[in-house]
């Protein structure tokens, strides 16, 4: 293991803090008074890793699927929930309500049209390349968004002009309500990369932390050092349904409660008691600290004023 101590304690800290945001947004979603839904990603944060590798200055793209993206990269939760709860007081100003967004922190929305974030992904590449000064684009997707269209022009070009980015997929093996059987003819997504004649790299145990961190560590340092995009797929689970309130018809329990057991958070903190790299005292403070967050960033969130009528053409266009 390559990784340092404090970046390992931080990934940690950071995983706690998303799956406690999680669990609070599901509640928001099901109380009905937040008037965006949630797509929970319990079950696969062990993606908070990889993007704990990038500074400030780097660029991310994430899913609909996010908490785990914004949260490592830096977001405040109070950003975050008011703008679920559409507050002027929202990173977006209460506008773009599930489109989180904070360019100070390389994070640019999403697009509602699945892939279509990939080619301002590799547009964001084209941008870091110009300047030189080594930034990189890490950009997230599904296994059902992989299927479409732009993701393939996307790779294409990042592939002929060498950009930095680091293709991602977050493979959880179902879209919004069918298995990948019935959208991918190919089991193993990173097999396209030999296509656009990148390196591409599965890793099959998509919940272990170290593996898939040390992957992203290896395609982020190769694509700084200008040698061009490259694509890692994991294999991963989504413990909730696409959307709360997913019926789930395309799935068992029992499929669920297999993947619960593989608890990515789980494990890693076995793995860092069992390196002395944390105690029991120390998880129950995190766990503590990220409670008292949450729930400040809630109250702040549900207190705090509605957008005014005369701010809604304001921070359209950048000044
Ligand atoms: C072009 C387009 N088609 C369909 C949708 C509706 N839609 C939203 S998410 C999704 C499935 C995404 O599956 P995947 O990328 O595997 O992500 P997951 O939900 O499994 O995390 C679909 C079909 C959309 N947003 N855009
Ligand atoms: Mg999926």
């Amino acid at each position: 293991m390559t990784l340092p101590k404090n970046l390992l304690q931080k990934i940690y800290r950071d995983m706690i803090r998303t799956r406690t945001l999680d669990y609070q947004m599901i509640k928001n979603a099901q109380s009905g008074k937040m008037p965006c839904g949630w797509h929970s990603g319990l079950g696969e944060e062990a993606i908070v890793g990889p993007v704990s590798l990038l500074g400030k200055d780097d660029y991310v793209t994430y899913t609909h699927r996010g908490a785990y993206v914004w949260i490592a990269k830096g977001m405040e939760m109070e950003d975050i929930i008011a703008e679920f709860y559409a507050k002027s007081t929202g990173c977006a100003y209460g506008k773009g309500g599930t489109h989180i967004a904070k360019p100070s922190l390389g994070i640019f929305g999403r697009s509602g049209m699945q892939g279509g974030h990939l080619p301002l992904a590799a547009g964001m590449g084209i941008a870091a390349q110009m300047r030189g000064q080594g930034q990189v684009v890490l950009s997230f997707f599904g296994d059902g968004c992989a299927t479409r269209a732009p993701l393939h022009e996307a790779m294409n070009y990042a592939s002929i002009w060498k950009l930095p980015v680091v293709w991602f997929c977050e493979n959880n093996g179902q879209s919004m309500s069918v298995k990948q059987d019935k959208t991918w003819a190919i089991k193993d997504i990173a097999q396209i990369a030999g296509s656009y004649a990148m390196p591409g790299k599965t890793i099959e145990d998509g919940n272990d932390v170290i593996a898939v961190t040390e992957a992203a560590q290896e395609f982020l340092d190769r694509a700084r050092r200008g040698e061009g995009p490259a694509l890692i797929e994991i294999k991963t689970y989504r413990w909730r349904g696409h959307y709360e309130g997913d019926p789930m018809l395309y799935r068992t329990k029992q499929e669920i409660n297999e993947w619960m057991k593989r608890d990515p958070l789980k494990r890693f903190e076995q793995l860092l008691l069992a390196q002395n790299l944390i105690t029991q005292e120390g998880m129950q403070k995190i766990q503590v600290e990220a409670d008292t967050e949450v729930a400040k960033a809630q109250k702040f969130a549900e207190e705090s004023p509605d957008p005014l009528p005369e701010d809604a053409f304001n921070a359209i266009y950048a000044t």
